[in-house]
């Protein structure tokens, strides 16, 4: 029996169903659930389901599914084949889109705006998108010398974060399939949902079964996962303490690997910049999915003529966010996704406080009960300061000044991180320049935060290795083989 359905008024039809208990997805059948933990809605602590727990053995099962379903179908699949597949897992996502919405926004806590117009659209693109690359793999430059065939690694593991649930998902598993390889998916012990319905969406399309495998669990299903010996390939989005544990545990063995770590992006407002334009950047930069972005614009580095200007008006239009109830279409910010992620911005802002920095905030009045984090700002950030350097992953903007366009660059690139950055400005040599200065992945100019599936994705430095997206994305995911018959 499903534990509830959720039908907002006044349609009588549910539009997803939550089960009580889920099991893991293996070998293209649920499990029975066992040793369950609960996943909740981050909105107003209230149980959503009970989830499995997968332990080793439950790994070693994911990981010989899917060896034998690459060996056995997938790995000798056509192109043109695995296309079809993945059409069809597009095109579904696409016809369950609102289900997948509601559902995401219940067990992420972010406004059902941006699920409904971001992440599912987003998510069924990347499916659509590198459905076309399947039959073209020989066509896509993937070896230097042009020459020799593009073969996939085998099985692939992969570990994501409790952000974009449903879009990493895609980000990791479309390429992955496109190129032939197979998956076991750890998704975040707080929003696992959105990944087991996918596992649905899997059986709906007939892919074969082991092909996705989708096992939930906390950090310790995600080690067991990486470091298994029948894993080919690791592809792990999180943070860069994580990242870097991976890293280690999988040196000195043959496994391929890229992750996609954290960020400290500078968005970076000169004083010629249409400023009404650069304030909605500075605020989808920032305030889009509560702040807890890898690619956020965490830090406004601000010409200093424009400064108190910037500021004024970037607190004025805080005055008008919405802050409350993530399934309003209205709302404008949700939930923070977890109480030990609400306890760690807290603390890095009351650092910041106690560093220097001037906290503000619009008056908004925050739910009862649940996790809630109101807008930020914080003026008068030195470089040195903790909410300048580390990554807040929360709705809290860092405000710095710079006077020359040099400056701007020391300040944007002083970061153990290189993600992403953005620049306002009308002037285009500046910002051919700034781009070509800034040590970032992603360089935005005169917007923020947009996300194609045909454009690589990853960062420089601590933010990690690998891209993704793009053309460049599938070559994490092939090796090349050559060929030569006698003639
Ligand atoms: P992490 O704690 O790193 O968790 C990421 C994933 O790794 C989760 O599924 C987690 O499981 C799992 N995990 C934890 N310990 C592990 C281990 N020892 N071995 C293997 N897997 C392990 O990060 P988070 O808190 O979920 O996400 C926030 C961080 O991710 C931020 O720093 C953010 O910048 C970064 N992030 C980066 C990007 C890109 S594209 N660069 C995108 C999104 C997020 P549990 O859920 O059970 O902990």
């Amino acid at each position: 029996m499903p534990k509830f359905e959720y039908a907002p008024a006044p349609e009588s039809r549910a539009v997803v169903t939550i089960e009580e208990s889920y099991g893991l997805f293996v070998d293209g059948a649920f499990t029975e659930p066992t040793d369950t933990f609960p996943t909740l809605n981050p909105a107003d602590e209230t149980v959503l389901a009970q989830v499995s727990q997968a332990g080793t053995e439950d790994v070693d099962r994911a990981v010989a599914a899917a060896r034998r379903a690459f060996e056995g179908v997938w790995g000798r699949m056509s192109g043109a084949e695995r296309g079809k597949y993945l059409f069809r897992i597009a095109r579904i996502l696409q016809e369950r889109a609102r289900e997948f919405a509601v559902l995401e926004t219940l067990d992420n806590g972010k406004p059902i705006k941006e699920t409904r117009d971001v992440d599912v659209p987003i998510a069924a693109a990347h499916f659509f998108y590198h459905a076309g690359w399947a039959d073209k793999l020989e066509y896509a430059g993937l070896s230097a010398s042009g020459a020799g065939v593009p073969r996939p690694h085998g099985v692939v593991g992969q570990v994501i974060p409790w952000n974009f649930p449903l879009l990493m998902l895609a980000w990791k598993i479309a390429p992955a399939l496109a190129t032939g390889n197979t998956v076991v998916l750890k998704p975040a012990e707080t929003t696992p949902l959105s990944a087991l319905l996918f596992a649905e969406v899997c059986q709906q399309a007939g892919l074969p079964a082991g092909v996705v495998n989708i096992v939930t669990g906390d950090g310790r299903t995600g080690q067991a996962l990486v470091e298994h010996a029948g894993v080919d390939k690791v592809a792990f989005t999180g943070s860069t303490e994580v990242g870097k544990a991976i890293a280690r545990s999988i040196a000195g063995t043959p496994k391929k690997a890229t992750l996609e770590l954290g960020g400290k992006a500078a968005n970076i407002v000169f004083d010629d910049a249409p400023i009404d334009q650069a304030v909605e950047g500075i605020v989808g930069g920032i305030f889009f999915n509560q702040g807890q972005v890898c690619c956020a614009g965490s830090r406004l580095l601000v010409q200093e003529n424009v400064h108190d200007e910037v500021v004024a008006r970037l607190k004025r239009r805080l005055g008008t966010l919405r802050v409350g109830d993530p399934m309003d279409k209205n709302t404008d910010l949700g939930a923070i996704n977890s109480r030990a992620q609400l306890e760690r911005i807290t603390s890095l802002v009351e650092a910041g406080v106690a560093e220097g920095a001037e906290r503000w905030s619009p008056e908004c009045t925050l739910p009862g009960k649940g996790f809630w984090f109101p807008p930020t700002v914080l003026t008068g950030v030195s470089q040195t300061h903790h909410v300048a350097t580390e990554e807040i992953f929360g709705p809290v903007l860092s405000v710095l000044t710079f006077r020359t366009p040099q400056e701007a660059v020391a300040k944007a690139n002083n970061t153990a991180y290189g993600l992403s950055a953005g620049v306002w400005t009308e002037k285009g040599s500046r910002i051919l320049w700034m781009a070509d200065q800034l040590r970032a992945g992603v360089v935005w100019a005169n917007t923020f935060n947009r996300f194609d599936p045909t454009s690589p994705f990853g960062g420089y430095k601590e933010s990690g290795y690998g891209r993704e997206g793009g053309r460049h994305g599938l070559e994490a995911y092939v090796t090349t083989a050559t060929s030569t018959a006698p003639s």
